[in-house]
């Protein structure tokens, strides 16, 4: 003896079959379609759009991110030891060059370049002279700074934390 609660999922069951069974007389097609014989129907969708033709490649000509802008790269070292290595850094006149400093230490260090009377008045803390000149590089970390020295000649780069450059932590930058 069937309750119509224990009819109903028999219901749905016909329902769904029903439903098959129509889903499976409609085809979709986009086209001529072999497969279809005459008299079933047939829906017919209009023809796809044709994509995009495919963008040619073009030359790479974009300026490329950086550190590939062609900059020179002179990596540098601050030590704890009050050293800034290599002490001597040879670069180019008139090209930007890159300088990526890591703090190699556990304590503060910054890198200033600028002549001596500049590294000491900032050392001092008196005005912020060269701004585009300076970067600070925390413990562990490596900060890049770029700059492009405007002739030949001879400058030093220092850090300028207060006691770091009178101890002698200074490099001497060589510009060819
Ligand atoms: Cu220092």
């Amino acid at each position: 003896m069937l309750t119509s609660l224990s009819r109903h999922p028999i219901r749905v069951c016909l329902a769904v079959m029903m439903l098959s069974l129509l889903a499976g007389c409609v085809r979709v097609s986009s086209g001529p379609d072999p497969a279809v014989s005459p008299g079933q129907p047939v829906v017919t969708l209009p023809p796809r759009p044709t994509a995009p033709p495919a963008p040619t490649p073009t030359p790479a000509v974009t300026p490329t991110a950086t550190p590939d802008d062609g900059a020179q790269a002179i990596e540098v070292s601050l030590l704890d030891s009050l050293r800034i290595e290599p002490e001597r850094i040879t670069v180019a006149a008139g090209t930007p060059v890159r300088f990526v400093v890591t703090n190699a230490g556990a304590l503060e260090h910054d890198f200033f370049i600028g002549s001596d009377r500049e590294q000491l008045q900032r050392e001092r803390g008196e005005g912020e002279p060269g701004p585009d000149r300076y970067v600070a590089v925390p413990p562990g970390q490596t900060v890049t700074l770029l700059y492009t020295f405007p002739k030949a000649g001879k400058t030093i780069a220092g850090c300028v934390v207060p006691g770091h450059y009178t101890a002698g932590m200074k490099a001497t930058i060589i510009i060819e």
